[in-house]
């Protein structure tokens, strides 16, 4: 491998880096920096001079010592001092002067007085109010750190759903405590349902004397302020999690409303509705000239556009405000809405209670019918069931079906699909079964053509009734697989089956685009928690807010249906 001199231009700007923080001789550092700009800018290989014959020291700022260490990294690859001074401090922390206001001063007490090496752990001592205790830091300096390492990485760490639900939960009920306040709202991107929140945006109405601000930054989970006033304050929360917090009128509540619940795309299109007939829609209110003509609540401010009040889950402009103009704006399903759930697991693979525990949770949680839905026997990490198991498992529910009252258990199978697009148990014993939900639990590389082909002829089976997270993706960990949705969608629909929009918190897998497609097309989705233990029932609530965002309304989410509709529609025809 030739060594380009922009490498050793770098070696020579990580030793001139790792000598600056440990103190060394400011001249010595300046030279290896000169030396490598010199060779960034050489226009031949410093190693194609070298094998010339040519004499490096002629080239500025090269002396004999360095000229030798331009020979050590074109002949080895290596440079030994840099070798020794990356033992002398961990690789990592020369990221570190790349932050905005450290120099190599903080950067050693950061790493001698707190162990800090990484951007990650400089962010977290920051976050934990570490910093300023060191000596020559402060809590500002701490502050501009944080702000800083935020704008280093640029795309701030995004919280998924459930979790960010669990940090503001604590919050709204934390300040609904503080005299003196009177509403208080979680907008943003939290109130759309977005599957992921970058930050919390909470609205609060307040007498003009609560203390409301003092208590916000003072609140147990604060970690650090960003910003405080009297009406706005920011603050990071020790989990990471930023928290806007603003205190507005309730003349103008709903405006605000509007205008923090986003997105940004959707407030920007009915700003421009508003322009056309003279008014001026803002956070404050919506406006004539300087008369003030809505804003005390959300309705208010879509009427002054002639326009029903939009929900948060379709507020992304894409193509809500039509259909709100031309009364065609969809009824939503709700979590009440729900009948069932198709998709659990018990102790008998890898859920954690039994039978009877997950029936009675579903049973505590308003629903009527619950499918079990055990992997198969290729999933042998998950324990999967292997036929005898299987009718082992069915002969149990049936027992419990006749002991149970108000809540009935499915019987189903979340069945491996093979690569080639075959099933993991044979058709004999699926037919059995009340239903079948097939899953992709390996092979997620293949090609858009092979893994399309995959799940189609998955479909083809004669007892397939159900796909379960169809795109395959982690959120935040894992991409969807390369799929051909639409092809799959009208597959679905010609062999009459179903989609699953899985309700995990880490899946919410169908993606709201495909819900609205799949609705099209006339192909029902279920909303199933996949639950492992009974206390993932309420993670419906999040599939619901998933489906909300794509349009759906109750007729288009099979588990609406009453068990007997259910039971005729899981019937295949085809
Ligand atoms: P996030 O936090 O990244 O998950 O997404 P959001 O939608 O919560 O965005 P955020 O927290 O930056 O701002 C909250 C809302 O405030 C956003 O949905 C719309 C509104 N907003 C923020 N900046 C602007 C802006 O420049 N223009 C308009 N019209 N609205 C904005
Ligand atoms: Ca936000
Ligand atoms: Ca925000």
């Amino acid at each position: 491998m030739p060594v380009h001199n922009a490498d050793i231009a770098a070696r020579f700007d990580e030793i001139a880096d790792r000598l600056e923080i440990q103190g060394a001789n400011p001249f010595r550092i300046r030279a290896y920096r000169n030396a490598a700009r010199t060779l960034g800018e050489l226009p031949q290989d410093a190693g194609a001079l070298l094998a010339k014959g040519d004499d490096l020291t002629r080239l500025p700022g090269i002396g004999e010592d360095l000229a030798a260490k331009v020979r050590e990294i074109v002949e080895t690859g290596h440079s030994s001092l840099l070798d020794r001074l990356r033992r002398e401090l961990p690789p990592a922390v020369t990221e570190l002067l790349q932050i905005p206001g450290l120099g190599p001063k903080r950067v050693k007490a950061l790493y001698h007085d707190l162990e800090v090496q990484t951007v990650e752990q400089l962010y977290r001592a920051a976050r934990d109010g570490r910093i300023r205790a060191l000596p020559g830091f402060g809590e500002k300096t701490e502050r501009n750190i944080l702000q800083a390492v935020e704008a280093h990485v640029g795309h701030a760490h995004r919280f998924k759903l459930a979790v960010a639900a669990r940090y503001a939960e604590s919050l709204v009920a934390f300040l609904k405590g503080v005299p003196g306040v009177d509403q208080v709202t979680v907008a943003g991107s939290f109130r759309r349902m977005r599957e992921t929140v970058g930050d919390l945006d909470i609205l609060v109405t307040a007498a003009p004397d609560s203390p409301v601000m003092q208590h916000f930054t003072a609140y147990d989970e604060v970690a650090g302020i960003l910003s405080a006033g009297s009406t706005r304050a920011s603050v990071v929360l020790k989990s990471g999690l930023q928290v806007d917090l603003r205190v507005v009128a309730h003349q103008a509540y709903g405006a605000a409303l509007v205008y923090f619940t986003g997105s940004k795309a959707h407030n920007i299109a009915i700003r421009r509705i508003a322009q056309k007939r003279g008014l001026k829609v803002n956070e404050y209110g919506v406006f004539r000239g300087t008369a003030r003509v809505a804003g005390e609540d959300e309705a208010s401010v879509y009427a002054s556009v002639d326009l029903p009040c939009i929900p948060p889950e379709l507020r992304e402009d894409r193509g809500e405000i039509e259909a709100a103009r031309d009364g065609r704006l969809p009824r939503l399903v709700e979590l009440s809405d729900l009948r069932g759930d198709l998709h659990a697991h018990t102790k008998a693979t890898d859920g954690h209670d039994t039978l009877r525990e997950m029936a009675l949770a579903a049973k505590a949680a308003g629903l009527r019918y619950l499918a079990i839905t055990e992997h198969s026997r290729r999933l042998a990490m998950a324990h999967g069931l292997d036929p005898l198991r299987l009718a082992r498992q069915c002969d149990e529910i049936d027992r419990l079906n006749a002991e149970l009252d108000g809540i009935t258990l499915l019987k189903g199978i979340e069945v491996d699909i093979l690569e080639d697009g075959s099933l993991d148990l044979p058709d004999d014993v699926l037919g059995r079964l009340d239903l079948v939900v097939g899953a992709i639990h390996s092979r997620f590389h293949l090609s858009r053509a092979k893994q399309t082909e995959r799940i189609l002829r998955a479909m083809d089976r004669p007892h397939f009734t159900l796909l379960a997270h169809p795109g395959g993706r982690l959120i935040e960990q894992r991409d969807p697989y390369d799929v051909d949705m639409l092809r799959i969608i009208r597959h679905a629909k010609a062999r009459g089956c179903f989609l699953e929009l899985n309700a995990h918190p880490d899946r919410l897998d169908l993606l709201d685009v495909h819900c609205q497609m799949a609705k099209e097309e006339g192909v029902q989705v279920s909303v199933n928690s996949d639950a492992h233990s009974r206390f993932e029932f309420s993670n419906l609530r999040y599939g619901v807010g998933q489906a909300r965002r794509g349009w759906l309304e109750k007729d288009d989410v099979l588990n609406t249906r009453p068990l007997t509709a259910l039971r005729r529609l899981l019937r295949r025809t085809m």
